[in-house]
């Protein structure tokens, strides 16, 4: 029984020594040490010994499954760490290799101009406001000077949802919401960009969903020149300081006076140009002093307060400083139009 043990132990452990895969060296370890192995075989068979030869016999089957298991730890040591160093050398990377580029995304052309818009009205103090695209006729129209029937409203042919809720046509109820929840008290300075809705045939210039800017201040002692001097600044941050402001008389009827602001045209230099119609100007925006009523209906003593509003589209604005001749690329998104945009730094 003695010399059957060493013959397995020589046995095993020149099958360890062979061994070249860890399944192997597993397979060996079920074989030799597992419980139907040849080792449990002999343990099993100590019931007919003496009581003298028991204990020797037992010593030495546990010194030989010892033996057995130590070799393969080893062996097991050494298989792991070949694979290892198998791996970094199939796997070695090449850190000289030139890395693949990282596609960057860029912002939208119409976002681009909306928070350069934003920034600049912060840089002077404004908060930006935003607002409900499904408005109430209340706040898109009535509040602003626009009642049931005023024919305005047919300059803004709109989507009605029911007969009191609509598509807003623009952003101006941001500005009357605003006015409200300040209870008749100044002063407000916000700036207020959007989506807005109205229904028309998309063309190169029109579209039935655009964006909307507006600005709105009201406190004491607000003036026209202020308005002036405001737009002013916003019109050579935009376009560059070498371009002259014009103020035109219009209407709307939500503000009184009402203007309309043009910027010199740089293409031409003021001589006349196709951008500028041969007229040497290019409009930007529509604004006036709020009209009291709009102030009275939202809470505000007009005899107290005043105010100024401003409005544009960003679009147009993005066409003109960009030179994009048809409304549209701002909305198929397709990405050859897109990535003209983007800023390599
Ligand atoms: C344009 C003209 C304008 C306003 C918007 C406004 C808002 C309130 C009160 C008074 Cl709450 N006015 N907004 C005023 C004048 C012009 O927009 O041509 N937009 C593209």
């Amino acid at each position: 029984m003695q010399e059957r043990l060493k013959e397995l132990q020589e046995e095993a452990i020149q099958k360890i020594e062979q061994s070249a895969s860890l399944k192997e060296l597993n397979d060996i370890r079920v074989a030799y040490l597992g419980k139907k192995g040849p080792i449990t075989e002999v343990l099993r068979g100590m019931g007919k010994l003496s009581a003298e030869e028991r204990p020797v016999m037992g010593a030495l089957a546990n010194e030989v499954r010892e033996a057995i298991a130590v070799k393969i730890e080893a062996k097991q040591k050494g298989l792991e760490e070949a694979a290892v160093l198998e791996k970094l050398a199939t796997e070695r990377i090449d850190v000289t290799l030139p890395g693949r580029p990282v596609k960057v995304g860029n912002h939208h052309p119409l976002t681009r101009i909306i928070e350069e818009i934003e920034d600049l009205f912060i840089g002077m103090g404004y908060q930006v406001a935003e607002g409900p695209e499904v408005e109430q006729d209340y706040y898109n129209f009535e509040a602003l000077n626009l009642p049931k029937g005023h024919p305005a409203r047919d300059m803004q042919d709109s989507f009605y949802i029911t007969e009191e809720i609509l598509l807003r046509t623009h952003t101006s109820p941001v500005q009357a919401r605003t006015m409200e929840k300040h209870e008749g008290k100044g002063p407000i300075k916000i700036i207020c960009p959007g989506k807005v809705y109205r229904r028309d045939n998309d063309d190169a210039t029109h579209s039935h969903q655009f964006m909307q800017i507006e600005g709105l201040v009201v406190g004491e002692n607000i003036r026209m020149s202020d308005l002036k001097g405001t737009l002013e600044v916003f019109a050579k941050k935009m376009f560059g300081d070498d371009r002259e402001i014009r103020l035109r008389p219009s209407f709307f009827p939500f503000t009184e006076p009402s203007v309309e602001m043009d910027i010199s045209c740089k293409i031409c230099g003021g001589k006349g140009c196709s951008v500028c119609k041969q007229t040497g100007w290019i409009e930007i925006l529509g604004a006036g002093m709020v009209h009291p009523n709009v102030l009275e209906m939202a809470g505000y003593d007009s005899k107290k307060y005043t105010g100024f509003a401003f409005g544009m589209g960003p679009e147009r604005i993005a066409m003109l400083k960009y030179g994009v001749d048809d409304i549209r690329h701002f909305y198929t998104n397709d990405v050859r139009f897109l990535k003209q945009f983007s800023v390599e730094e």
